[in-house]
């Protein structure tokens, strides 16, 4: 099913029916009656004494097997007390005993199927894990600083589940990332502040990340193991969204490869239900931690979530104050100025400071007025003859005007973004804001040569590396985006100028009768 899965079209792949997967654990899926559907091959590396034929029996059949100190017929009831529960939040994992190990069987829904996932219950990680949780959120949230608190997360992740790298990946609004925080061993190169494209991590996998808020990797070179079923559907239409065994995609095993990783473990950030952002934790030796350091793990990240989800909430009341407290300015100016043009561009607050643009261009009365970094007039006006002929909203805004007016190319680097807000299309008035390109040239730690990766055809190989090399050609001739607070702050703008041009034709009437 993946073998048409190419680097052009990764977000069509099927990534929660893989039909197999991560061979550290097996599966069962049995229906509601008990009846076992579906089963992963690998059952019988764990559980030698099976009968044949599993498909169609009972779990009962199995249960002593599966849970030697446990009262017959316990899986029926486990699913039974979820189901009535309306979630398995309770009862996962329960601890049962294979062959004289602890086990750790973590039961959910797939459809009208539940999956019954077995997993060592030992990790590597020899630590009071709720204690040091406790210790963590207090460390954690010490700082109310952003970066501090996300470098702080990124440091107590490391701490407790100890991979060599732990950053902290912020998606932006287009959907690309940037490491925003990082905690990494002495040896390794930092990736902090390097920017990916979308692409990196397709559409379908981030829609499992906010269903399934941890995801882990446990050893790259591992091979599948496929599932098996009698059911008539297709052996790949077991759904895997809420497993946590499932088979990693084959490019991104390769990505992982070709970066010399070798176990990944990423943990979802949220807002408002959204997916924010990833935890992405790096280990170059293979790396199991069983379901309760991944829970751990995951309770980090959500109170993580929630004290994001605070600060951007104040964050963004903040912009709308700044530019509340801008726009305010500048109406008592137009109402208490003569001239609308100068009080809209007076030094110190001026139309610029309704927005984050860094330069502004009133058009007004046959005059334009600049404030900060612009293009010259020439191209002002060509520009203008452009939207005069192509643009009909009153307010028109992009971030990658280069792309829908190729002339804007030789100035990207002050106005990759615009926004330009009509005043009267009949007498050629308006207002531009101008945003620059938003191209941080970040540099590579070491040396640049080191890990070229380039396949045996030319073509570069997939990795963060050449990701980064990607993402800068994306982003050429773009800013960044407008935000909401941006728009609000315009429109309101705009009826300010409206009732004071209105007010001065009234006075000026006034003063002629
Ligand atoms: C998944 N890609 C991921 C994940 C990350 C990244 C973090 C989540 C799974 C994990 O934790 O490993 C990407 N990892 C990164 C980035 C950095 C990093 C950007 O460390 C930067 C520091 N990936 C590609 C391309 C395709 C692709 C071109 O680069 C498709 C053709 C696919 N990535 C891909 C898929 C998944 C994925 C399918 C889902 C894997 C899964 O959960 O099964």
């Amino acid at each position: 099913m993946t073998a048409s899965i190419d680097l052009s079209n990764c977000d069509t792949e099927p990534i929660h029916i893989p039909g197999q997967i991560q061979s550290h654990g097996f599966l069962i899926a049995v229906d509601s009656n008990c009846i076992i559907r579906f089963h992963s091959e690998n059952i019988a590396d764990f559980l030698p004494n099976l009968p044949p034929n599993l498909l169609g029996r009972p779990i009962n059949d199995i249960e002593p097997i599966i849970g030697a100190n446990e009262p017959p017929d316990f899986i029926n009831q486990l699913i039974s007390f979820g189901r009535s529960n309306k979630s398995f939040d309770q009862t996962n994992p329960f601890t049962t005993d294979l062959q004289g190990r602890p086990f750790f069987l973590i039961i959910n829904e797939s459809g009208p199927l539940y999956l019954l996932e077995f997993e060592p219950a030992e990790s590597d990680m020899k630590v009071d894990l709720q204690r040091m949780v406790g210790r963590s959120v207090a460390e954690m949230l010490s700082d109310k600083n952003l970066k501090n608190l996300l470098k702080n997360s990124a440091n107590q992740v490391k701490n407790i589940i100890g991979y060599d790298r732990v950053m902290i990946y912020r998606f932006a609004r287009d959907g690309h990332g940037e490491v925003v925080a990082e905690a990494k061993n002495d040896e390794l190169e930092p990736w902090l502040g390097l920017h990916y494209p979308a692409s990196d991590i397709p559409k379908q996998a981030r829609e499992l990340y906010k269903r399934n808020l941890t995801r882990l990797i446990a050893n790259v070179h591992t091979t599948p193991s496929r599932i098996v079923t009698t059911v008539q559907l297709s052996e790949n239409s077991l759904d895997l969204t809420h497993s946590q065994l499932r088979a990693v995609s084959p490019i991104h095993i390769q990505y992982l490869k070709n970066m010399g990783v070798e176990s990944s473990f990423s943990i979802s950030l949220l807002y408002k239900k959204e997916l924010w952002g990833l935890i992405a934790c790096h280990n170059y030796s293979p790396r199991f931690i069983d379901y309760k350091a991944r829970d751990s793990a995951k309770l980090i990240g959500q109170i993580l979530s929630s004290a994001l989800e605070f600060r951007q909430d104040e964050a963004n009341k903040h912009l709308q104050e700044k530019y509340n407290a801008a726009v305010d300015v500048l109406s008592k100016n137009m109402l208490k100025n003569n001239s609308i043009e100068e009080a809209l561009t007076l030094p110190g607050n001026n139309i610029m400071h309704a927005t984050d643009a860094t330069g502004a261009a009133l058009i007004y009365e046959n005059t334009v007025t600049k404030v900060g970094n612009t293009p010259n007039n020439e191209q002002i006006q060509k520009l203008l003859a452009w939207v005069k002929e192509n643009i009909d909203e009153p307010l028109y805004y992009t971030n990658e005007l280069p792309y829908i007016y190729p002339e804007a190319d030789s100035y990207k680097k002050i106005a990759s973004g615009v926004m330009i807000l009509t005043l009267s299309a009949e007498l050629s008035e308006y207002i531009i804001w101008f945003k620059p390109e938003h191209l941080e040239i970040v540099q590579w730690a070491g040396n640049p040569e080191k890990n070229v990766e380039v396949a045996a055809d030319g073509s570069k190989i997939i990795s963060p590396r050449n990701s980064f090399e990607a993402w800068s050609q994306e982003v050429s001739g773009k800013s960044e985006p407008w935000n909401d607070e941006e728009i609000k702050s315009v429109s309101r703008l705009r009826a300010e100028v409206s009732y004071a041009i209105t007010q001065k034709a009234g006075a000026i009437r006034m003063l002629n009768e």
